[in-house]
């Protein structure tokens, strides 16, 4: 079974928490749920995680070579700074969506920059917790095209 692995980076726990008026009143567990329902219509296995750790997400990354057919990340903030979750990244041969619920490119100056773009198969923002659907989606039409 093609099975992906979803990533989420530092802080996105607090999601439907806190600063519901940035990030919406959708909670992790929420998209979770929209998640694992996605992947069931399409066939897929999916493993999803959040970690407030760089190395943490590292590890999981490199977990994923050989049990997993493709990863979709959001990194958070490390997005914007991490050049381990890059080389994590292109270390294995995985291919990557890059996620952020917001559009970061209408947002401060510091996360227009993002090192996980570099390695990514494409980037979507913008679109709230429907980005990570849009990215299953993705990835899905992306892998069956490859397989
Ligand atoms: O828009 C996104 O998905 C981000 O990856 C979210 C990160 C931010 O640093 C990126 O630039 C864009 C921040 C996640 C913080 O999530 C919170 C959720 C609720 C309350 C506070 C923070």
């Amino acid at each position: 079974m093609t099975s992906i692995l979803i990533l989420n980076g530092p802080n996105l726990n607090l999601l439907g928490q806190r600063q519901p008026e940035v990030y919406g009143t959708t909670t992790l567990a929420g998209i979770e749920t929209a998640c694992r329902a996605r992947a069931t219509e399409l066939g897929l296995g999916l493993d999803f995680h959040q970690s407030n750790s760089e190395g943490a997400l590292v590890d999981l990354i490199h977990g994923a070579q050989g049990v997993h057919d493709g990863i979709v990340i959001n990194a958070g903030a490390y997005t914007h700074t991490s050049i381990a979750l890059m080389d994590a990244l292109s270390s294995v041969a995985l291919p990557a969506v890059e996620l952020h619920l917001s559009n970061i490119h209408a947002r401060e100056e510091f996360r227009h920059r993002s090192y996980i773009a570099r390695v990514a198969l494409g980037v979507i923002c913008g679109f709230g917790p429907t980005g990570y659907l849009l990215a299953i989606d993705a990835l899905e039409a992306h892998l069956g095209r490859v397989r």
